[in-house]
């Protein structure tokens, strides 16, 4: 017979620990918010779990019909996937059910969506980013702000509980849905991820205390654009090109921000020629992003010295330029405009 002391088992090579789960490290941090009632605690768990429902889905997504397009587009012009549709649908209802959110932006849907007026959360959420990579197998994500509403809970909703600075972000974060799926979040006390195991259906803490490395050798850009990118973008990917730098452009935001975001890097979407104010929405795409890098030591700006959490948005489907990751990286990048 065996016999294994209590220390022996911890320290037991047999099992490998698998460490904590989201929902443990959710409550055990949940005296960090601001307003520690556990609503905010719970609204994480809602995303979580609406994630893992849409995982499932994008992993069978070439079984079933969910590939392709749906035959519309969206409020910014997009394409709609199917996957798309479902991801938001899921999404929606989840915050819906868990009653915690006021109301809800995304990019499917043109206008917020009134959830629960006695609610104190306002959530923007892009539920399926990446679409273009959905049809051919690669990494997308979903990408969520969370605010607190500026008004009283229980008051009908208003301008002002809807266009926030990213400043004011109390949660913010991104699942990535990659060779493994990630839940990646802050609450403004660092930033930590989240790997998740299918046969347990549970997010553990795969990455404590995130921290971008201050410099690094990857540029993330769609360079078939170049030849309408202004002066100081094209000065800056020549630069990137004398430093030998390495080219790493996935085209799914989450995907390409998660890569720099380990190992030193900066993505940029600048304005172009067909966008001429860039492609990305600040409230549900570079406010959440912009949050994550700032806690884990990077930094994020429109390129022009702007900060992209201090721009006052004043529409729900506004874009921006974005320019995010190693904080050495991006004031290099920030310097060609000067
Ligand atoms: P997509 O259009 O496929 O949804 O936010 C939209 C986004 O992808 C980002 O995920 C991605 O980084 C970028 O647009 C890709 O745009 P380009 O194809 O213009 O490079």
């Amino acid at each position: 017979m065996i016999s294994i002391n209590s220390t022996s088992i911890e320290s037991s090579r047999i099992a490998q620990p698998i460490g904590t789960a989201l929902d443990r490290f959710i409550k055990n941090n949940q005296s960090q918010f601001a307003f520690a009632s556990g609503e905010l605690s719970q609204l994480l768990r809602d995303i979580a779990l609406a994630s893992k429902v849409v995982n499932r889905e994008v992993n069978k997504a070439g079984l079933i019909d969910i590939m392709g397009a749906n035959g519309s587009t969206n409020n910014t012009g997009d394409q709609q996937q199917k996957l798309d549709v479902l991801a938001n649908i899921r999404f929606t209802r989840a915050l819906a059910k868990g009653g915690e959110v006021a109301a809800l932006i995304s990019e499917e849907s043109e206008s917020f969506v009134d959830l629960n007026n006695d609610a104190k959360y306002v959530i923007a959420i892009d539920p399926l980013d990446g679409s273009s990579n959905i049809d051919v197998n690669v990494s997308i994500g979903t990408i969520f702000s969370i605010y607190r509403r500026k008004t009283l809970a229980g008051m009908p909703i208003q301008e002002a509980d809807i266009l926030q600075k990213g400043s004011e972000q109390v949660a913010a974060g991104y699942i990535l849905y990659g060779s493994s799926t990630m839940l990646v979040y802050t609450t403004g006390h660092g930033v930590n991820g989240f790997t998740y195991e299918p046969s347990l259906g549970e997010y553990f803490l795969s990455h404590p205390h995130m921290e971008i490395p201050l410099n690094g050798k990857i540029y993330s850009v769609n360079e078939g654009s170049a030849n309408s990118f202004d002066d100081g973008m094209k000065g800056y990917l020549q630069y990137c090109k004398d430093c030998s730098y390495t080219g790493r452009y996935i085209g799914s935001l989450v995907a390409d921000f998660h890569r720099n975001l380990l190992k030193g890097g900066i993505y940029i979407y600048p304005p172009t020629a067909k966008d001429p104010k860039g492609k990305l929405r600040l409230m549900y795409e570079c406010n959440a992003l912009a949050f994550v890098a700032e806690q884990a030591g990077g930094k994020a700006s429109d390129g022009m010295g702007n900060r992209i959490l201090d721009i006052q948005p004043t529409g729900l489907h506004q874009r921006t330029p974005f320019f995010v990751g190693s904080m050495e990286m991006v004031q290099k990048a920030e310097s060609f405009y000067k």
